[in-house]
């Protein structure tokens, strides 16, 4: 197992010429690293120092030291950190996915960058991986590599998590290089998210953007099954609430109470960043002192700012504006012997971090926007004695678990103070049963837990494109199929058009067969040995002009009319069409409601298209589409059918499977190919006897007993059925 992230769990630090290794902070890295060690995984990240400040001894050195702690160094130089981590990463992507537009920087040299350092991390995988290993990649530093490993891996496990929040279509779209991000992550098999709500926006980017639809949050692309779902990232919990009782956190939490005295203590803790709301919720605090003044020394605010991305100008501002608002503060409401907040710019240790949990009376933690917010998690793990009140944003995606918090509006300054006064005056046995809750809920879902559940998924997936591929027409079985074709006097094969001799990818879907398609039916044609049907839902006439020459038998409108090669056309048997003057207006409604969608009508059924309207408001009025039609369709003898960005209104005793049977009749058959690529061909492949042969292009659920992955292959299948067998 193989865990690839921006940053190693280990930071290497130069002091003097001297190295030295320390444990990295942030999300990540601290959740991660007891799952890693009990899977005993290889971990691939950089190591947090710059190429160039280093020599190559060093590096020597970096490298030995490091994989002797199962981890595996990707070395950047100082441009590099600053054009793709602090560029693209930082101005970039994080801006953006955290709803900040306006601090989102555009610029093609971050870009580049960002692409040559994915490149860099696959290159350090395809070296120490081997091809069917589980490689779990995570974050938004490394969008791209899924696809770059998937080119040279192919048969790896890939997972890919992403711990920030995935924005909305509407912001999403933005970014110039949205394509080439999205294929990125679609090279893995299991992508997961920290919320619902994340899956839905990156499902919607995923058709809106590159029309790809999925069910049930499985998508298929190029055959390969891609899942996509929501795993909430835990905390280690036993770690957190176990800490308590240490004695260093002992004799800090007695340093803390005396220093405080009996004032009720609040906290504040987050890296320093914009997406925290730390700004905000000072104003927030401001404004709770100047409405509630005999709080006034009976109060203090610790607020913990922890050092991040010093090199990125915004984060540079954002500490200048919140270290002049605590001024501010301090001078307007503190008074001697009381200082309101008490600010700390650093990053504290672990048993310092668990101390200030621990006292705390109220934990004030409003981000504007983040993927998951483990603080929240984790002050809710140390509340060993049930007290204490947790203030969490709605915006936080831990907020979906930890219900029993105040959840409020970080923009919403009144409410936020509110919530503070709120929570200091809650009863000790209302804190207790709320936190009761939540305690259950994290210590079983913890980080050990979250990241089997994501490796166990992934692993089914893996499972399921196994069974997929199964039924794969693979060499052997093709060539007992053109055998068996070779030895027979009297075949059948009946050949679905679109989709299956034809694509709507390679070819607009009115411009009819290519020359290649045409040569190729015309030579199974001219075998007199074959009986060549095409069998098709288009109606007979465009039928009749693409293909009414080749000397092969017709079937239009998915059976509802036949022409037997050297017959004219006929009806299979006498149907009624009266029913469409009913149907038609309600299509002709829905065709007007959304822009993009067409009508067809053929001759036994109405089609409402809506292959280009907007993928969303299609699904929503095809679905209303379906329900009003079916409550016409009780006692007319027709149905609703639901095609590839289609609804078809049709007679129900038309279907391939029977229209097929005036062939399929034929006892002296000693060979039957069927081939089709959607619902519609389903009733085809049904009604074929055993022996048959029968291929379903593309890999979704199908009575077809073969599949194969493209019209392209399908195509060369039977080039293959028309050379000469020696060439085999
Ligand atoms: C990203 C997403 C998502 C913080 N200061 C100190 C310290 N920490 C540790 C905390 C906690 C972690 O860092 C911070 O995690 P968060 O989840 O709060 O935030 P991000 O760093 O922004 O993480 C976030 C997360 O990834 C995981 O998916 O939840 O939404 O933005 O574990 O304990 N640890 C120590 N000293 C500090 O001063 N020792």
């Amino acid at each position: 197992m193989f865990i690839v992230s921006n940053r190693l769990p280990i930071n290497v630090i130069k002091i003097s010429d001297k190295l030295s290794y320390c444990p990295s902070v942030g999300g990540l890295a601290t959740g991660l690293a007891s799952f890693s060690s009990a899977y005993k995984s290889q971990w691939i990240g950089w190591p947090g120092i710059a190429d160039d400040e280093i020599t190559k001894r060093q590096k020597q050195q970096i490298i030995h030291d490091l994989h002797q702690k199962n981890c595996f160094p990707v070395f950047l130089s100082r441009q590099e950190v600053e054009d793709f981590y602090e560029g693209f990463c930082n101005k970039t992507i994080w801006p953006l996915f955290h709803y900040f537009p306006l601090y989102t920087v555009y610029e093609d040299s971050f870009w580049q960058a960002y692409k040559r350092i994915n490149h860099y991390f696959c290159d350090i995988i395809v070296q120490t991986a081997k091809p069917d290993d589980c490689i779990w990649i995570h974050d938004y530093q490394l969008m791209l590599l899924p696809e770059l490993v998937r080119k040279k891996l192919p048969h790896a496990k890939i997972g890919f998590f992403l711990h920030i929040p995935f924005p909305s279509f509407e912001l999403f779209r933005i970014l110039p290089w949205r394509e080439e991000i999205l294929h990125g992550l679609l090279g893995a098999d299991l992508i997961g998210f920290h919320t619902y709500d994340y899956v839905r926006h990156f499902l919607s980017s995923a058709c809106r953007i590159l029309g790809l639809d999925h069910s049930m949050g499985s998508l298929t692309i190029a055959n390969r099954i891609v899942k996509v779902d929501a795993f909430p990232m835990g905390i280690d919990y036993e770690r957190y609430s176990g800490a308590v009782h240490k004695p260093k956190v002992q004799k800090n939490l007695t340093a803390i109470r005396k220093k405080v005295g009996d004032r009720k203590i609040i906290v504040s803790i987050d890296r320093l960043d914009y997406t925290k709301g730390i700004v905000q919720r000072l104003e927030a605090f401001r404004l709770f002192l100047r409405d509630n003044p005999r709080y006034k020394e009976k109060v203090t605010l610790i607020l913990l700012a922890v050092p991040s991305r010093t090199g990125v100008d915004d984060y540079q501002a954002l500490r200048q504006q919140l270290e002049g608002l605590v001024g501010r503060i301090n001078g307007e409401h503190g008074t001697i012997g009381w200082v309101p907040v008490w600010y700390l710019y650093r990053a504290v240790p672990f048993e310092k971090l668990i101390s200030l949990y621990h006292v705390a009376d109220v934990a004030l933690i409003t981000p504007l926007r983040d993927g998951m917010n483990l603080i929240a998690k984790e002050f809710i793990a140390t509340k060993t004695d049930g007290t204490g009140v947790l203030i969490l944003s709605e915006m936080a995606g831990a907020a979906s678990e930890l219900g029993e918090a105040i959840i409020i509006n970080a923009n919403d300054k009144e409410s936020v103070a509110h919530a503070i006064k709120q929570a200091l005056e809650m009863p000790l046995d209302e804190q207790i049963q709320r936190n009761h809750f939540m305690q259950q809920r994290l210590s079983r879902y913890n980080v050990t837990r979250w990241a089997h559940d994501f490796i166990d998924m992934l692993t089914e997936v893996k499972k399921v494109q196994q069974r997929i591929s199964v039924h794969k027409l693979t060499a052997p079985r093709l060539k007992k199929l053109t055998l068996d074709y070779h030895q027979s006097e009297n075949r059948l094969l009946l050949l679905d058009y679109d989709g299956t001799l034809v694509s709507f990818a390679d070819r607009p879907e009115r411009a009819g067969p290519d020359n290649e398609l045409l040569t190729l039916l015309e030579q199974l044609a001219h075998d007199r040995r074959n009986n060549l049907v095409i069998i098709s839902g288009r109606d007979k006439n465009t039928l009749e002009h693409w293909l009414g020459s080749l000397g092969a038998s017709l079937i239009a409108e998915h059976g509802a009319w036949i022409r037997e090669k050297n017959h004219p056309w006929k009806v299979i048997e006498l149907l009624q069409d009266d029913w469409k003057a009913t149907i038609r207006p309600i299509l002709e409604l829905y065709s007007d409601r959304t822009p993009g969608s067409a009508i067809e009508e053929k001759n036994f059924s109405l089609v409402w298209h809506f292959r280009r309207s907007d993928p969303e408001l299609a699904y929503i009025r095809s679905q209303e589409l379906k329900d009003t039609i079916l409550n016409f369709t009780t006692n007319l003898n027709i149905g609703v059918y639901e095609g590839s960005k289609i609804i078809e209104v049709k007679n129900i005793h038309i279907n391939k499977g029977r229209a097929a049977q005036i062939w399929l009749a034929n006892q002296n058959l000693d060979f039957i190919l069927a081939a089709g690529d959607d619902y519609t061909d389903e009733d085809l492949f049904s009604a074929l006897p055993n022996s048959a042969y029968s291929i379903k292009i593309g890999y979704s659920i199908s009575h077809a007993k073969f599949n194969l992955d493209s019209v392209q292959d399908f195509r060369l299948l039977l080039q293959n059925l028309i050379n000469k067998p020696e060439n085999f």
